[in-house]
């Protein structure tokens, strides 16, 4: 079995140096306009730059940060223009490059080298047995992977994976094609990302999304901000966390790591930003040791409950909107303070500091993503803070509420077409337009789906873009899982992992992206997507495609239902008009009426969203849950580390632009792992060594990952930091959070072995 490279090119001139305190200002915008530059030349660089997220442009592949209604001239950020400079890229990968480079040697290739090596321009085939990649016409494609998924003694014995990029009517005729071939097997990105958000907001306020606006952020006055480094991952945020700090707003930042964004912002888009030395940003910075929110949340509520001032709890909201204050309040009283505020490793003050201002601050929006959503515990966490919501009443209010920040620029709206693998809510409306009947067996998710593959239940794999390889955890096992299959089949923009750990035989489909313009015959089509707030607009690419071969993830989604099903569930020539597809949506999915002409307003329109609009909440009862969890603290044996994986400020999930982490001050290289000085002290280690990381499982198994460079860095006693995917070796695959299943990429016991 190969082992993930280590060859990053950089890594002999890894250096580091201190971190930054501060970020996006000048540094920022010269960066992305380098890349900007390279990948595109200046004149197509700078006119796509100027369609980021204007009303006629294209939604920025980056984020899911929504616009604000009057978008600036320049509406995107450093990073949004790497990921758009990595897809508008003037570098293609052509047949030649696959009859030069053979499997075996791609295997051995860094991601950053195999994504630097540009847009995919043909369908390649890779025939059993074969070691290179060879042209296929689409048609040959679209008729094998009919042949093979009509070949299977079940259709239970394909998945279809989706990654978040893919638009509404991609998704929706997706998901129908696959129900109609007959399974929910609908793994996403979302099991590895947003699921433990979903899942616990389901069951407490009876949706799976968040509950603020744009508007919102800007009106609230103590935004909390955990496990999100937005300074990275979604710099549009930091504009509103400014906005709303000018207008008085205090903002708490709960995180392990002092990561830069969080500290001071210098707003590029700003003169001040240019010349002045930034908005301080975060009025508190908890770092609490990693994997102890829930123990923070539970002591904060516990002082809510227990205060002797009764206006600690707004109990006219908890008496008119809540079920189960009372069961609540007895589980927390009955807890042991002290032993909370130990787990958390945060001094007392800091920890009364920021209960004192969730106490007394009438609006409050919570803020999180990763840092809370890839835990053993991340589902209960996610229901004790927003129990600490619905105790002070900061839901469905301006200025208050939930705000689990989306990743992919489209991962929330793929979930509302139905991406998912169970039935969704309107399974009956679906079975009911296109006359069949939908499966109702539950299908598998991305954890299920590798260990059937693994197993042989599952023998093809078609990937609606993403990197599923890569990005999976346990990547050996994944890749061996993914090698096990008679066919892989990947739609996809650029190369990566997954097109060289592929099946026996292996497609790739090359797609457009959100920058290109997506003509059939003399009409420009658009697509539509949904934001992390529920806002439907829609995206228009004006880039000519990088090849003339490219076809759209519609009309290849089109295709595989065509030479799979033949002419049902629906006409597939004439879903081709992607206003037919738009208005199959509007007549199944709830909130999407008059979608065709809704959508047509610059700006969009925003989705229902009952607790915010209403205070209404679709659980039982109709009312809001406050519920009992309970903390277990995870063991981490003598001597061993508790490793979090965490993206750099040079990529894009497994997209890896560059080798730079600016702000936590490293440069040319990614095979470093953060710890704590005492920690390395204790060790015998010392910054600039070099170590193996060894994942310790419980069932007595090891993982390893060769090489790291070891950074003395702020992170709490006991805890570490590596970037993913470099790290996801050591992420054993039976290692998921309860209740949403998500890998726990944040919680990895793991020893440091020096090397000499
Ligand atoms: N430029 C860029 N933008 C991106 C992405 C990208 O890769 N690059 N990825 C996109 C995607 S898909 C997503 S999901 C988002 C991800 O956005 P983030 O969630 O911000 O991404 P991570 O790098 O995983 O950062 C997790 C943060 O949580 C902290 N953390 C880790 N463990 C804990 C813990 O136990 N408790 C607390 N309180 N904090 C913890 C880490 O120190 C880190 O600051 O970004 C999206 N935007
Ligand atoms: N250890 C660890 N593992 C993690 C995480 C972590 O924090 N730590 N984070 C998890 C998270 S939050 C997520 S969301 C997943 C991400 O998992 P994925 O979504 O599967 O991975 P990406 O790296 O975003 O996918 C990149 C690929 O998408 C393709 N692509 C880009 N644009 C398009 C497009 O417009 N259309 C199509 N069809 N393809 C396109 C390109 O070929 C590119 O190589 O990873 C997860 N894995
Ligand atoms: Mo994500």
């Amino acid at each position: 079995m190969k082992s993930a490279p280590t060859n990053d090119p950089g890594d002999e001139q890894l250096s580091v140096g201190k971190p930054k305190s501060w970020a996006a200002g000048i540094p920022g915008v010269a960066a992305s306009l380098r890349q900007v530059r390279d990948q595109m030349g200046v004149r197509k660089g700078f006119r796509t730059l100027l369609r980021i997220n204007q009303p006629d442009g294209f939604d920025c592949p980056g984020c899911a940060w929504p616009e604000p209604h009057d978008p600036s001239h320049l509406e995107f950020c450093e990073n949004g223009a790497k990921a758009v400079a990595e897809e508008a890229t003037a570098r293609r990968v052509t047949a030649e490059f696959f009859a030069a480079h053979p499997i075996s040697e791609l295997v051995d290739r860094s991601d950053y080298w195999l994504g630097q090596q540009g847009r995919l321009t043909e369908p390649m085939y890779r025939p059993a047995g074969g070691d290179h990649y060879q042209p296929i016409s689409w048609t040959d494609a679209f008729n094998r992977i009919g042949t093979s998924l009509r070949g299977l003694d079940s259709p239970d014995r394909a998945a279809f994976y989706t990654s978040g990029r893919t638009s509404n009517e991609a998704a929706f005729v997706y998901q129908l094609m696959v129900r109609a071939y007959g399974t929910n097997n609908l793994p996403d990105c979302s099991n590895m990302c947003h699921e433990s958000s979903g899942v616990a907001l389901g069951h407490a306020i009876g949706i799976g999304k968040g509950t603020v606006t744009l508007e919102d952020i800007h009106a609230a006055d103590l935004i909390l901000v955990i496990g999100q480094n937005p300074g990275t991952n979604h710099p549009r945020m930091l504009t509103a966390l400014e906005a709303a700090k000018r207008r008085g707003a205090a903002i708490v930042s709960v995180n392990p790591l002092p990561e830069a964004g969080l500290q001071a912002f210098r707003n590029p888009q700003h003169i001040r930003g240019i010349v002045a030395r930034g908005t301080p940003l975060a009025d508190v910075h908890l770092p609490i040791a990693v994997g102890a929110d829930l123990a923070l949340f539970l002591w904060i509520n516990r002082q809510l409950v227990t205060d002797t001032d009764p206006a600690a709890v707004d109990r006219e909201f908890v008496d008119g909107f809540c079920d189960g204050f009372d069961q609540l309040a007895a589980s927390l009283t009955a807890l042991d303070p002290a032993e909370l505020l130990a787990a958390t490793g945060l001094d007392e003050p800091a920890a009364a500091d920021v209960y004192k201002r969730i106490r007394s601050s009438p609006r409050i929006i919570a803020c999180w993503a990763m840092g809370l959503t890839q835990h053993r515990q991340a589902v209960a966490t996610i229901q004790e803070i927003t129990n600490t919501l619905l105790l002070r009443g900061s839901i469905g209010k301006p200025g208050a509420g939930l705000c689990p920040v989306r990743g992919h620029s489209n991962v929330q709206g793929d979930r509302t077409m139905g991406i998912v693998e169970r039935p969704p809510a309107w399974i009956d409306a679906l079975a009911a337009r296109f006359g069949f009947e939908p499966p109702s067996r539950h299908g598998l998710d991305t954890v299920g789906a590798i260990e059937a593959m693994a197993r042989g239940d599952v023998e093809v794999f078609i990937g609606l873009g993403g990197n599923f390889v890569a990005a999976a955890p346990d990547t050996d096992v994944t890749a061996a899982a993914m090698e096990q299959c008679s066919l892989t089949v990947q739609v996809s923009t650029k190369l990566n992992r997954s097109h060289v750990r592929c099946g026996r035989e292996a497609l790739i489909l090359p797609c457009l992206g959100r920058t290109e313009r997506d003509r059939q015959g003399e009409i420009d089509r658009f697509v539509t997507v949904e934001d992390s707030m529920g806002i439907v607009h829609a995206t228009r690419g004006r880039n000519d495609p990088a090849s003339k071969h490219l076809r759209s993830e519609v009309d290849i989604v089109r295709s595989i239902g065509a030479a799979t099903l033949g002419s049902s569930p629906i006409d597939w020539g004439a879903a081709a008009d992607y206003n037919t597809i738009r208005d199959h949506i509007a007549a199944v999915v709830p909130g999407f009426d008059d979608f065709n002409a809704r959508v047509a307003e610059p700006g969009g329109f925003a989705l229902p969203n009952p607790p915010r609009d209403s205070r209404t909440f679709a659980t039982e009862t109709g009312r809001a849950r406050l519920t009992v969890n309970d903390f277990e603290p995870i063991v981490v044996p003598p001597g061993r580390l508790l490793l979090q994986t965490v993206r750099s400020h040079d990529q894009f999930n497994t997209t890896i632009y560059g080798l730079d982490d600016r702000y936590r001050g490293v440069y040319q290289g990614r095979r470093v792992v953060f710890v704590n000085a005492d920690d390395l002290a204790a060790r015998g280690l010392a910054d600039g060594d070099h170590v193996d990381i060894v994942s310790e499982w419980h069932d007595g198994s090891e993982r390893r990952a060769a090489r790291f460079r070891v950074i003395a860095y702020p992170t709490p006693p006991g805890s570490c930091a590596a970037y993913f995917p470099e790290a996801n070796v050591l992420v054993p695959l039976g290692s998921i959070a309860d209740g949403s299943r998500t890998p726990t990429s944040k919680a990895i016991v793991v020893r440091l072995e020096r090397l000499t």
